[in-house]
C-alpha cells in the first residue's frame, strides 16, 4: 500500500533544505543489493545537491557491492563504533533505508531509537514501525531503490541524479527482483529501468559485478550444497538447503558466499517453496523464498521469528540446526493445502 503523500514529499524536500546539517544514511544489517544501492544512490544525489551526507552501515556487506559510489567513504559501524556514534550525535537528519523497524539495524538499533532529530524512513517492507518523522513507504514497489527514484522524481530532484546514482538504483531493483524475475508485475518497475538506462549506465557491467563474482570456494560451496545439503519434498512442492558450521569452515566461508543459494530449489519443476538454513554459534539463520502466492513472510513470522515479503523472507531461531530443520519438516504437512494451491497463482 502507498503510504506517502505529497505532504510527505514536501516535508522530505523541506528537510533537505537545512543545508548545514549532516545527513546519515543507514541500510539494514547484512545489507543486500537493494539496501546498498538505495543508500549509495541517495548519498550521491545528496552530495550532488551540495549536502553533507554519510553512509553508516550496521555491519560490513558483501564485497561485490564495493563498486558502488560512496563505498570507499562509507563507515561500517561494527568497525568504528565510537566514530559512528559521534557522527550520529552530530547529525541533524537520519535516513533509514530498506528496513521497517530499528531492530533491523543490528547494533545501531538503540542509536536509531535515541536519535534526537529528524528521522526519515524510506522502505517497501510491510508494517513499518512507528519511529520516523517522515515515512516514505510503499509496499507495492519492487525495491527501496525504485521507491527512492520515484520519490526523487516526484520531489523534482531528478536533476541531481547522475550515472553513478542511477547505477546504484538499477542494482537495487535488479537484486530485489532476482534480475527482473519476480516482483515485477507493476509496469512502473520497467518504466523506472527504462529511465535509469537513459543515464548511460552499463547494465551488463553491473550484472556481472554482482553475479559473476563467485570465488572458486563459493562456486564449490554451491555445488556441494546442492549435491549434499538439499532435501526435496515433492508432495509439498517444497525443498530446503542447509550449511553446518563445519561446512562453512571447509569452504572458507565468507559473508555473502551463500547469497542467492535459497533461490536454487525453485528452479526444480513443481517446487514453489524453498528454505535455506545456516548454522551459527547460538542460532540458525533461515531464508525463505516462494513462487506464486504462498506467503513466506507469514510462515517466517509464525514459526521462525522473522518476516519480510510475500515471496522472500528471513528469520532466525535459537535452537540447534537439527531442531530448526525438524521444525520445518514437521510444519510442512499443516501447510500442504496452501502449498498445493500456490502453484496456480
Ligand atoms: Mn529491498
Amino acid at each position: 500500500m502507498e503510504r506517502f503523500s505529497s505532504e510527505d514529499i514536501s516535508k522530505f524536500k523541506a528537510c533537505l533544505k537545512k543545508k548545514r546539517e549532516t545527513i546519515v544514511l543507514v541500510p539494514h544489517i547484512n545489507a543486500d543489493g537493494d539496501a546498498t544501492g538505495s543508500v549509495f544512490g541517495l548519498w550521491k544525489v545528496l552530495k550532488n545537491m551540495g549536502l553533507d551526507a554519510k553512509v553508516i552501515s550496521p555491519n560490513s556487506y558483501a564485497n561485490y557491492y564495493n563498486w558502488m559510489c560512496g563505498h570507499s567513504e562509507a563507515i561500517v559501524f561494527t568497525w568504528k563504533k565510537d566514530y559512528a556514534t559521534k557522527l550520529m550525535g552530530q547529525a541533524g537528519i537520519l535516513i533509514c533505508m530498506d528496513f521497517n523497524q530499528p531492530s533491523r539495524a543490528g547494533e545501531m538499533e538503540s542509536l536509531i531509537e535515541g536519535f534526537q532529530h529528524t528521522r526519515i524512513l524510506i522502505d517497501h517492507h510491510p508494517y513499518p514501525a512507528d519511529f520516523a518523522d517522515i515515512l516514505i513507504s510503499d509496499t507495492k514497489r519492487s525495491s527501496t531503490a525504485e521507491l527512492v527514484f520515484a520519490l526523487l522524481c516526484e520531489a523534482g530532484l531528478q536533476e541531481y541524479i547522475d550515472k553513478d546514482a542511477a547505477s546504484c538504483f538499477f542494482a537495487g531493483i535488479m537484486t530485489d527482483t532476482g534480475s527482473f524475475n519476480y516482483n515485477v508485475s507493476d509496469p512502473e518497475t520497467f518504466q523506472t529501468i527504462s529511465k535509469l538506462l537513459k543515464y548511460g549506465i552499463d547494465q551488463d557491467a553491473i550484472h556481472s559485478a554482482i553475479y559473476d563474482n563467485f570465488s572458486e570456494e563459493r562456486m564449490r560451496l554451491l555445488g556441494f550444497c546442492l549435491n549434499s545439503r538439499m532435501k526435496v519434498f515433492p508432495q509439498y512442492h517444497a525443498a530446503y538447503l542447509y550449511l553446518t558450521k563445519e561446512d562453512q569452515k571447509t569452504f572458507n566461508f565468507r559473508k555473502g558466499d551463500s547469497e542467492g543459494f535459497v533461490n536454487f530449489p525453485l528452479s526444480i519443476k513443481d517446487i514453489h517453496f524453498s528454505a535455506f538454513f545456516t548454522e551459527n554459534d547460538d542460532h540458525v539463520k533461515v531464508s525463505f523464498r516462494s513462487k506464486g502466492n504462498f506467503p513466506v513472510n507469514r510462515f517466517s513470522e509464525e514459526n521462525f521469528n522473522g518476516g519480510g515479503h510475500l515471496n522472500a523472507a528471513g528469520g532466525e531461531i535459537y535452537v540447534t540446526l537439527q531442531q530448526a530443520i525438524d521444525t520445518f519438516e514437521n510444519l510442512l504437512p499443516s501447510y500442504e493445502e496452501q502449498l498445493k494451491k500456490s502453484e496456480n497463482k
